[in-house]
């Protein structure tokens, strides 16, 4: 177009191909070498989306930030390549998932230089590759050998149409699988466990340690390992069982007027071997929600209160879908008057029978069930009536504990993780079964357990138990014939240990090296998506607390974590439009976008309906990182996806606002432009003077902008406000350029810091830049030093504000407490050729001054 056209997707691709700038070296004096910034390894879908464009470009921001700073900057990145996406791509294609992953990591590897992400190439990892699975089973085999990996026969969620199991988590609240959206069936199975809840409590405790954590995720955490306070009763039946429940009430023990066991608790299922009603009752209510009210009275079987005198066993017990299998020890001691739950059942299996209340408010009228945690045992508490509840707690508790009937309890809600997969496309779990020594860990020697090649895949099940070879071996212990292991690892397993390997990638004898971890963990800053708050960073950080606990890394100054700092960046929306008359998506090919403002329906002509929504196929919303960077350039693109929101916010795509960041950068290269001739002369003086109060105003503000930036890395992590703060430079810096009040060696010298603070977010615009400074010489790392602070200057001169009868007139620039008298005052006014004609033959009555402003009353 125009002679001044500046093509900045040119530049980008220029500057790509040149290898960027060498690493620094790092003096190794400095304390703080070694910086370790990470951001969530990707799984290799073969498209880097949107979500990736926005993780990697905060994290390369930073990256190059702190080498600018000069530090040693650990960057690196990998694959999280094993999962299912994997193998039902395969499927539908007919690959082999260990080649269609290797293309799709060929492929965003592509699109990464794109974006010019610059990442440590020699730390890079797969995790579907032996010589990383190799280790993911080592560490198996070491929760193994301290009975942290076990097998029990457990109720699992079955996924009929992918045929394999789900953790809890991956079944919605409609109890539908997240991938396939099958209704999900319980089945039972002997499955692999990990023992996490033996790290519930340093899990829970040591959030508080994470003081750079979000505090949203330090909550869903806290919530999700759910830890309760109370006490474990046990109570006698008129059989010899004893059936133990967990309650956070004890208080409320004299209104106990039932006991609700599990479906699957061993009590009902045993008593359901000779009660058929009850095996029917069983199967037609195990997939009832948990919020239903019905129950099933378990046949003679009656327990006693522990603390009544008369133990008579006259306590009923019912089989009742509410209780939850999984909780506590599956049972509830049920407390109509003083429990929402067991108020509806009670009333709804037992409608004649009366509530039975014990606990009452302090004074006033009350409903049953009066489920208030605080009260006062009343008459029906016997000895203990008047007793708070609180009091009641810690006795009864004391009471039961003389009795060997009960003791207090801390019970958490978080459950051994579930690692089985009865899938292909997974860690091997390294175990061999033998009839005679059970399950046997593999040898150290013999790891790892390779994925065998597949010749095509079956539809259904886990193709690992149908391959003769892998699974028929023999036992490592007493060498008889024996079976290897077919489930698979949750990926999540792979996960939980990847940034220690990335410390030390290329060592063959274990996992990482015990100084590489020690002296670069936890990692310094952990960015990526809030959908990974809750499992992810909390088996990452089991997983690390139980490596420090086998000292496999000193993890002691931080209690084992993994990571000091989190980020969870937002999600980025994409633009919809909507046909108000019906209410479907519009594709981009149904509007007409010729109209500056909106676009129109073009069947219509109406005006669709526009809103921000998650970016999906179903919507016509989504955004390609690839061609954006095609149409812009890598840096526009960055600076648009940092400055558009906050990076912990949800970011409103908008592809039409890039203009505002290309006009910016424009002028950026511009005044690089119109200062390359003089910059040789320019740049001589490292300190240019400071005198006129507009050297003075310029250069303080030139500072305190620079401060804001720098602080914004190195503190908030605002970086849309660093983009801002760039724009606002680069205004303050053309807008001396136009006073002529500047000198130009001031100038010079702000311009190229501007240059170098950019680089950053905007790395070839800024090496551009440079480079039409240098006269067509690349810029090397001396010119990317982060720029020192210089403390702001206090001028000698002030602008006084002069106001005549209340109204500003003019200013008059003068030296600090340049009056010593009002008289004076109005002498040197009078003369001042901006002031003189407000006072010409006029007489002034009265003057008065503070701070910067002259105040004068005429008569
Ligand atoms: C008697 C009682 C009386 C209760 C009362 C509450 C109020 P949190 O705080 O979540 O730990 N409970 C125990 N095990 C259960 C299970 N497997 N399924 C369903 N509910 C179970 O909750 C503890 C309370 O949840 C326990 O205290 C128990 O009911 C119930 F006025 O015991 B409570
Ligand atoms: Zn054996």
């Amino acid at each position: 177009s125009t002679a001044h056209h500046i093509d900045l997707l040119a530049i980008g691709e220029k500057w790509k191909k040149k290898t960027v700038l060498p690493i620094p070296t790092v003096s190794k004096k400095s304390p703080k070498d070694d910086i370790y910034v990470l951001a969530m390894f990707p799984y290799p879908s073969g498209m880097l989306h949107i979500g990736h464009l926005r993780v990697y470009t905060i994290s390369d921001t930073l990256n190059r930030f702190y080498q600018m700073k000069g530090y040693n900057v650990i960057h690196p990145i990998g694959w999280d390549a094993f999962g299912l996406p994997a193998e039902n791509a395969a499927l539908e294609r007919g690959v082999d998932p260990a080649v269609w992953t290797k293309q799709n990591i060929a492929k965003m590897k592509q699109q990464l230089a794109m974006m010019l992400a610059n990442f440590n190439w020699d730390r890079e990892l797969t995790t579907c590759y032996p010589e990383y699975y190799k280790f993911t089973q080592e560490i198996f085999l070491k929760l193994f050998k301290r009975g942290l990996a076990y097998r029990k026969e457990a109720e699992i969620n079955w996924d009929p149409v992918d045929q394999t199991v789900l953790a809890n988590e991956q079944v919605d609240s409609e109890g539908r699988s997240w991938r396939s959206g099958a209704i999900v069936e319980k089945k039972q199975l002997r499955q692999w466990f990990l023992g996490i809840e033996t790290f519930a409590h340093e899990l829970l405790h040591d959030l508080d340690k994470l003081q750079e954590w979000p505090s949203n995720v330090k909550a869903m955490q806290k919530n999700w390992i759910g830890e309760s306070h109370g006490t474990e009763l046990r109570f006698k039946t008129n059989t010899d069982v004893l059936i133990s429940a967990f309650t956070t009430r004890v208080d409320t023990i004299f209104s106990i007027q039932y006991i609700a066991l599990a479906l699957d608790h061993p009590i009902v299922q045993d008593a359901a071997k000779k009660d058929t009603d009850l095996a029917q009752f069983i199967n037609s209510n195990k997939d009832l929600p948990n919020n239903s009210k019905t129950g099933y009275q378990v046949k003679r079987l009656y327990c006693s209160n522990p603390l009544s005198a008369g133990a008579e066993f006259n306590i009923p017990v019912f089989a009742a879908p509410y209780v939850v299998g999984k909780y506590g020890s599956g049972a509830v001691m049920g407390c109509p008057a003083h429990d929402e739950r067991d108020y509806e059942f009670w009333k709804n299996c037992m409608p004649n029978e009366p509530v039975i209340c014990t606990v009452e408010p302090k004074s006033g009228d009350f409903e049953l069930p009066y489920a208030s945690e605080h009260g006062i045992l009343n008459s029906n508490a016997g000895e203990l009536s008047g007793l708070t509840t609180k009091e009641a707690r810690k006795i009864i508790t004391t009471m039961l504990e003389q009795k060997g009937l009960g003791e207090s309890k801390t019970q958490y809600r978080l459950r051994d993780w579930l690692i089985s997969r009865q899938r292909y496309w997974g860690t091997p779990i390294p175990i061999i079964h033998c009839e005679a020594c059970g399950p046997v860990a593999v040898p150290d020697e013999d790891l790892p357990v390779t994925l065998p090649k597949l010749e095509g895949l079956p539809s259904k099940g886990n193709p690992l138990a149908n391959i003769n070879d892998f699974v028929n071996t023999t036992c490592p212990s007493c060498g008889s014939p024996a079976k290897r292991e077919t489930d698979t690892m949750d990926t999540f397993m792979d996960s939980s240990w990847y940034f220690f390997r990335h410390l030390s990638p290329d060592h063959a004898k274990a996992p990482f090296k015990f100084e590489d971890a020690t002296k670069n963990m936890p990692v310094n800053i952990y960015i990526g998506g809030v959908e990974h708050s809750i499992l992810h960073l909390l088996y990452a950080r089991f997983i690390s607390k139980f490596l420090a606990s086998i000292g496999m890394w000193d993890g002691r100054k931080h209690a084992g974590e993994p990571f000091k700092k989190l980020v969870t960046q937002g999600m980025v929306h994409g633009k919809t439009y909507v046909n108000p008359s019906n209410g479907r998506f519009l594709k981009p090919d149904e509007l007409d976008f010729s109209r500056k403002d909106s676009p129109l329906i073009k069947s219509t002509g109406e005006l669709p309906v526009v809103s921000y929504e998650k970016m999906s196929k179903s919507k016509y919303n989504g955004v390609d990182p690839a061609d954006c960077i095609s149409k812009y350039g890598p840096d526009a693109t960055r600076a648009h996806i940092l400055f558009q929101a906050p990076i912990d916010e949800v970011l409103m795509w908008d592809e039409t606002k890039i203009v505002g960041i290309e006009r910016w950068l424009t002028r950026v290269i511009k005044l690089a432009r119109a200062f390359s001739i003089k910059y040789d002369s320019l740049i001589k003086d490292p300190t240019p003077p400071l005198e006129s109060l507009e050297e003075i105003n310029f250069h303080n503000e030139f500072y305190s902008l620079l401060g804001s930036i720098t602080d914004s890395f190195e503190r908030s992590l605002s970086l849309n406000t660093v983009v801002s703060d760039y724009m606002k430079l680069t205004n303050l810096i053309e807008q001396a350029v136009k006073s002529g009040s500047v000198d130009e060696k001031l100038i010079v010298k702000s311009l190229q810091h501007l240059i170098t603070v950019i680089y950053p977010v905007v790395p070839s615009i800024s090496e551009e830049c440079f480079s039409i400074l240098l006269h067509g010489k690349s810029p090397t790392w001396t010119h990317y030093k982060w720029p020192r602070l210089e403390g702001l200057k206090e001028s000698k001169t002030v602008e006084y504000k002069v106001i005549i009868d209340g109204k500003m007139r003019c200013i008059y620039p003068s030296e600090k407490g340049f009056f010593q008298d009002k008289e004076q005052v109005v002498t040197l006014l009078r003369s001042s050729p901006k002031c003189s004609k407000y006072l010409h033959k006029k007489t002034v009555k009265n003057v008065i001054i503070k701070n910067n402003l002259i105040s004068l009353v005429l008569e």
